[in-house]
């Protein structure tokens, strides 16, 4: 199996900055190394290239979505780059970067499949829109705008919209969604399971439901994991920890579930902080788990 390794040092989709440093943290935690032990063929393609505004660019579109025109450009780029990925055969695994890059890996997905399944593993749901987004962060909106909702300059990444279904995609871990998000989650019909189902199935229980609620509808799945979908003592190297989160053990029982399960076609690590971590602690547990994602095994 080939997969091409693409950093995306984005941190322009909110407000701490340290994030675009991600990439670099996930490599020095030696993800290439640790994937090359399981015998895949791993190409790291390096970094796409992000614009560096000034602060005075932050809001200068009349809109009140910050650093709009670097986060679409830079999204346009990533866009292009997993499309060839997968049109070389290759298994697109990309490292953040805040969570805006989800707008350009999917729209580099989506081209692929007629129904590219979604599991959304993070603390939030990233379905607010310009109207509803308490924070004006992108970051907070990358699911919405593949949903098709959400300012045209992100929508239209890749030429064409929506990138993806309401029932097609699964969220996990969710503990803070805002009131908009809420919302949509019962207009459209979106499957979510929050650490209230979690705790009460058990992860055994809530991966085996996902899996099977994706695999007969969906033609490849992609996996977005938001290092705050865990636990702040595990991935204490976010911008937006919320406590009571995903356990360390929980999330590679995850992981191992859905390589079992053979549906996972593309996926990305983001939010990964090295200004707000200890020690790379949150790297090291990104690459963990994609030691697990791709068959790692004890035994
Ligand atoms: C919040 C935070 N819902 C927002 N979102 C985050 O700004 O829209 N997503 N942190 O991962
Ligand atoms: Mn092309
Ligand atoms: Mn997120
Ligand atoms: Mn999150």
């Amino acid at each position: 199996k080939k997969i091409s390794i693409i950093g995306v040092p984005m941190d322009l989709g909110q407000m701490r900055r340290g994030v675009d440093m991600g990439p670099s943290a996930i490599r020095y935690a030696g993800v290439v190394e640790r994937l090359e032990r399981l015998n895949l063929n791993i190409h790291d393609l390096g970094d796409i290239e992000i614009g560096r505004p000034g602060k005075t660019e932050e809001k200068s579109e009349g809109s009140n979505l910050r650093y709009l025109k670097a986060v679409a450009e830079g999204n346009k780029k990533l866009a292009e780059v997993v499309d060839h990925t997968i049109e070389g055969g290759s298994f697109p695994l990309v490292l953040g970067g805040d969570h805006s890059i989800a707008i350009g890996t999917l729209a580099g997905v989506a081209k692929h499949y007629d129904n590219l399944g979604v599991i959304w593993y993070d603390a939030h749901g990233d379905l607010n829109t310009v109207e509803t987004s308490p924070s004006g962060n992108i970051h907070g909106m990358p699911l919405a705008v593949s949903l098709g909702i959400g300012h045209e300059d992100l929508t239209s990444i890749g030429g064409y919209t929506p990138k993806i279904k309401p029932e097609n995609i699964v969220i996990i871990g969710a503990r803070s969604l805002d009131d908009g998000e809420k919302e949509l989650i019962r207009e459209v019909g979106i499957k979510v399971y929050t650490m209230h189902e979690i705790d009460r199935l058990g992860m055994t229980k809530v991966m085996d439901e996902a899996i099977t609620y994706l695999k007969d509808k969906t033609d490849g799945v992609h996996l977005s994991l938001d290092l705050d979908g865990l636990d702040p003592l595990d991935a204490p190297g976010v911008g937006t920890p919320v406590n009571g989160g995903i356990s360390y053990r929980e999330s590679h029982l995850a992981m191992e579930m859905l390589e079992e399960s053979k549906i996972i076609t593309s996926a990305e690590f983001v939010e990964v902080n090295p200004i707000l971590d200890d020690k790379n602690k949150t790297a090291t547990v990104a690459v963990a788990l994609m030691g697990s994602l791709f068959g790692e095994k004890l035994l």
